[in-house]
């Protein structure tokens, strides 16, 4: 049985081998990217067991995808091959300061075919806890109805739900994105909103107020993630600051949001009989840590650390290099 389900696309990742501009990119690496699968590799190397559901062209590329994933531990048996339509592939570029550039080639994936239809209750079996992002809706016609059709179905069948807005703007405009991502939050029972996307949801706030504004909303639990600042949580009963782990540089920061969640995740799902404000303060200290070490690699979530390593790291314990 799975711990955590999660849906979502998985593409396969050019990267340049230099930093610089894309169009005279000679040499790449290949691997494979996805905010939902990212997510998947975190949690398993913490200890979860992981489903990852998805739809995968019938082509080479979702046979990496697969064999990756399926390498990491994380159970695909329920992954659609669908002949008719490709598997995504993006790149990214390097331009020696900031975030990355990327640039999608997912429009007419097999993932952008999605529709109500294909959820199925066997998704969720024996799973505890389903987790969707703001990707997900932006991909197809039809890929916005299906991410709402699974929270309800999971929701059905007892699983707690949550959702990152993971917003995306080369994607969907941005009124689409904001009227559809606000109508999820009500489906979900821990909303993880970077700071920018609370603020792109609903205008300038405290983040006080944004907490206030999402519970009432119906999330039980919002995690606001403030970058380099660390992060807060909120719940009804209680409002947690967490420090950031500091690092001394950030290569890539592609991924660190799937990595802060499978932070957090990983131990609020464990942390059920703790009270709010002492569950909340342990995953936020796991997801700033997992945060910060995604950003120390470039890649989506190859560097991302086992179990044993997050907690030597937490503890303050040393490592035995050799
Ligand atoms: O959160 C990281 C993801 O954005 C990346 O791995 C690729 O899924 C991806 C996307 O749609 O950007």
């Amino acid at each position: 049985p799975a711990d955590v389900v999660t849906i979502g696309e998985s593409m396969v990742l050019l990267q340049p081998m230099n930093d610089g501009p894309l169009a005279y990119a000679p040499l790449f690496t290949r691997s494979i990217a996805g905010a939902e699968s990212n997510l998947a590799i975190g949690l398993s190397r913490l200890g979860l067991q992981v489903r990852w559901i998805s739809r995968l062209g019938a082509d080479p590329f979702g046979d990496l995808i697969l064999s990756t994933l399926a390498g990491e531990g994380i159970d695909v048996s329920l992954v659609e091959r669908d002949p008719a339509y490709p598997t995504s592939i993006y790149f990214k570029e390097f331009k020696g300061y900031g975030d990355p550039n990327v640039y999608y080639y997912r429009k007419g994936s097999a993932v952008s075919q999605w529709t109500p239809a294909h959820v199925e209750r066997r998704w969720f079996e024996g799973a505890g806890h389903l987790h969707v992002t703001g990707i997900t809706p932006a991909l197809g016609p039809a890929t916005a109805d299906t991410v709402r059709a699974a929270m309800i179905e999971a929701r059905e069948q007892g699983l707690t739900v949550s959702f990152d807005p993971n917003l995306r703007r080369k994607l969907w405009s941005e009124e689409k994105a904001r009227e559809t991502l606000l109508s999820l939050i009500p489906l979900c029972d821990i909303f993880m909103p970077g700071l920018e996307e609370a603020e792109f949801l609903c205008g300038p706030m405290t983040e006080e107020a944004y907490g206030a504004h999402f519970i009432s909303l119906g999330a039980r639990a919002v995690v606001l993630k403030l970058g380099e600042e660390g992060s807060v949580g909120f719940t009804s009963m209680a409002a947690v600051r967490a420090q950031p782990h500091v690092v001394k540089r950030v290569v890539d920061t592609v991924g660190a949001g799937d990595s802060f969640a499978a932070g957090f995740l990983s131990s609020w799902l464990k942390n059920e009989e703790e009270t709010d404000e002492n569950r909340l303060r342990a995953a936020l200290e796991r997801a700033n840590l997992m945060g910060a070490l995604a950003t120390q690699y470039k890649g989506d979530w190859e560097g991302l650390p086992k179990l044993d390593e997050v907690q030597r790291l937490l503890s303050g314990g040393r490592e035995t290099t050799r």
